[in-house]
């Protein structure tokens, strides 16, 4: 009797939890090189915003690890592209933020190259997040990146974050004013995913969105 009801216990948890837990998440490295990024062997998912939008948080949240990667009130922490290492088998990239003001011209053409690079040649990187500050009104300088994109045939979707500091009504609102920006340059949307770091909203529709993805990675080398 105690064993049957033991054994039942552990099928509802592996039945409800199916494809989405995080068994380990593990830095691999920093980098400033395209070149010496990891093997293109792994399926791997790019995280990019503005400063500050919430890019290292919701790696954390994704991978239920309160300081898997550095989070910061100031703008601008994250400077080199951080690898982190999922179940062994996939790679979470946590990118440098734009749109810092503070940062000098020549290193903001600095980040240009280096960024765009690392997305037009990781010919394994599966999709881009794009993070958008739920909050605030249709910014020129995301619209600007999601065309840059767009022209470059990458595939991206995008992620509201910060949802848990809006009411609905105003979420909902806000949204609808970004996407209307966006429409004026799309014919349609990408994916969207609504999220709070915070809260972990969003998390599990992003884990199987990525789940989905990797089980029809087939390597590269
Ligand atoms: N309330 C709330 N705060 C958040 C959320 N996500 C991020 N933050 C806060 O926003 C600030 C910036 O978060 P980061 O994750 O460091 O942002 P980032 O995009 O990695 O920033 P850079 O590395 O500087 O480009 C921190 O103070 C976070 O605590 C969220 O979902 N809800
Ligand atoms: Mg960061």
């Amino acid at each position: 009797m105690a064993q049957s009801s033991y054994f039942q216990a552990n099928f509802k948890k592996n039945f409800n939890n199916n494809k989405m837990i995080i068994h380990s998440a593990d830095y691999v490295a920093s980098f400033t090189h395209l070149k010496d990024c990891p093997p293109l062997t792994k399926p791997e998912y790019a995280f990019i915003g503005r400063s500050n939008v919430g890019k290292s948080s919701i790696i954390n949240s994704l991978t239920e690890r309160k300081s898997l990667a550095r989070i910061s009130n100031n703008p601008g922490k994250t400077q080199t592209i951080n690898y982190y290492l999922i179940n062994k088998s996939w790679h979470l990239v946590d990118l440098p933020g734009y749109g810092y003001a503070k940062v000098s011209k020549s290193s903001r053409r600095n980040w240009e190259r280096f960024i765009r690079a690392y997305l037009s040649k990781r010919e394994n990187l599966q999709c881009v997040f794009l993070l958008i500050d739920s909050r605030i009104s249709p910014q020129k300088i995301d619209i600007e990146f999601a065309n840059w994109m767009g022209e470059m045939h990458l595939p991206f979707v995008i992620v509201y974050t910060k949802a848990d500091k809006s009411k609905p009504e105003t979420l909902a609102k806000n949204i609808e004013k970004i996407e209307e920006a966006f429409l004026e340059y799309w014919e349609d949307l990408p994916q969207r995913f609504t999220t709070s770091a915070l809260k972990d909203t969003g998390r599990l529709d992003i884990l199987e969105f990525i789940d989905q993805i990797n089980q029809n990675f087939i390597p590269l080398i």
